[in-house]
């Protein structure tokens, strides 16, 4: 069959919108039709050259939200017409990295999904017989993909396609930080840098959970008024910092008898080493938790010294959230729809397939928080 997709035919230039052939489902596969996707900017990481995993041409998009229109021999977990979330975190459940419970990070198509290919070592997608990759096990820039069926999270039939895509990335990483990974408690302090489409909803799940201080840090002042609108208690700009931010930070945490400082929990949103850097050393002496969320390009690297992990400081990083897609997703949609977590206002931008390098301008503007492309 053939699907419209914006195809990256190379790094750094714009996305093309063009007619792909496309495979039908093979065993144990399933074919979705993306009624909407999210621009993520791991999309724009991955289309600017910065991923060391980057392939060219390939069909990007990794946040979307469809239909199965269509399925493979041997799949018995959706069925045609359910309403499913692709998954770039597939959780099959049987994987060694599935059974034991320490993880999320699903290991059984990893090294295929890596590769642009689906599990069998091909593409579905192909110009003219020559394959075209397919992205992060998900490619939702095309109206039709197909995905192994452990690669879609089943939801309810009545959420939103143009809102709920965003669970697909953006909100279950941002809230599941903070509930999975960090595991936030009530009376916290914590830190957000970078108030994007991931750190509003890191600030969203800190609210949730009940966090007292939620101090957001960004170069762009138009973000205070939107980290305020979803629990951001503090405001900091880095530029009009005079001197060092962390001592900045430090002093802004000071709470109790010995007035040490430094927050419980920090988060990076941005990808930037440097913040990174920032966010481990501004959380609190014996116990801070750093979270790294962002994704920095090849050859990046983050550094301290060890002191600040002797004395109790801790780094982590999340993918997904740390969230099971299949179990997880789900649930986040009843969230959603139960409004205990928001996801509509962030979604400033919606586009059609043609306007989606429009999409990423607004992203390198800071105009957008989330665009959604709604075919
Ligand atoms: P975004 O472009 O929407 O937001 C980034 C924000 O960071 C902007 O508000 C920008 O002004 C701010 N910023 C940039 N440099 C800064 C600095 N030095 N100090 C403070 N603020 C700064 O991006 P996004 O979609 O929110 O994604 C954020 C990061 O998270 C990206 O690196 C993305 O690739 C990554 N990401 C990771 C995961 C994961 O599973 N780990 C999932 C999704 C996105
Ligand atoms: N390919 C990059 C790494 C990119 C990365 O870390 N991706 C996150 C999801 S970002 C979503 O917006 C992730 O899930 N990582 C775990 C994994 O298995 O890829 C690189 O640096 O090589
Ligand atoms: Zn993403």
């Amino acid at each position: 069959m053939k699907t419209r997709a914006a195809v990256a035919f190379e790094k750094g230039k714009p996305l093309e919108i063009v007619d792909v052939d496309l495979e039908g489902p093979k065993d144990g596969e399933v074919l979705v039709e993306v009624k909407a996707t999210g621009i993520c900017h791991t999309d724009e990481f991955t289309l600017s050259g910065a991923d060391p995993e980057g392939l060219f041409p390939a069909i990007l998009g990794h946040e979307g939200a469809g239909v199965v229109v269509d399925v493979g021999p041997g799949v018995s977990s959706v069925a045609k017409g359910d309403h499913v979330i692709p998954l770039y975190t597939p959780e099959c459940r049987s994987c060694p990295s599935c059974l034991s419970r320490k993880t999320n990070l699903c290991t059984s198509i990893r090294a295929t999904q890596g590769q642009g290919l689906m599990p069998d070592g091909t593409s579905r997608f192909s110009i003219d017989g020559k394959p075209i990759h397919h992205y992060m096990g998900c490619s939702t820039f095309s109206n039709f993909t197909v995905l192994p069926e452990i690669a879609v999270a089943k939801v309810r039939k009545d959420a939103p396609f143009d809102k709920i895509c965003y669970i697909g990335c953006g909100v279950t990483t941002g809230v599941g930080a903070v509930i999975n990974t960090a595991k936030v408690e009530p009376g916290a302090t914590a830190v957000v840098f970078g108030l994007g489409g991931i750190g509003l909803n890191v600030i969203q799940g800190l609210k949730l959970v009940g966090a007292d201080m939620i101090i957001g840090v960004d170069l762009n002042n138009s973000k205070k008024a939107w980290g305020e609108r979803f629990g951001m208690t503090h405001f900091v700009n880095p530029k009009e910092v005079g001197g060092d931010l962390v001592a900045h930070l430090v002093n802004m945490t000071k709470r109790g008898a010995d007035q040490i400082g430094g927050a419980d929990y920090t988060f990076d949103c941005t990808g930037n080493v440097e913040v990174m850097r920032t966010a481990l050393e501004c959380s609190h002496r014996g116990w801070g938790q750093s979270i790294i969320i962002g994704v920095a390009g090849a050859g990046q690297e983050i550094k301290t010294r060890p002191f600040q992990l002797v004395t109790g400081r801790v780094w982590k990083g999340t993918a997904f959230g740390g969230a099971r897609g299949r179990t997880d997703v789900p649930r986040i949609v009843d969230w959603y729809m139960d409004g205990k977590i928001q996801i509509d206002p962030m979604i400033t931008h919606t586009l059609p397939l043609a306007d989606i390098n429009k999409g990423f301008d607004l992203m390198h503007a800071g105009e957008s928080i989330r665009s959604v492309v709604v075919f």
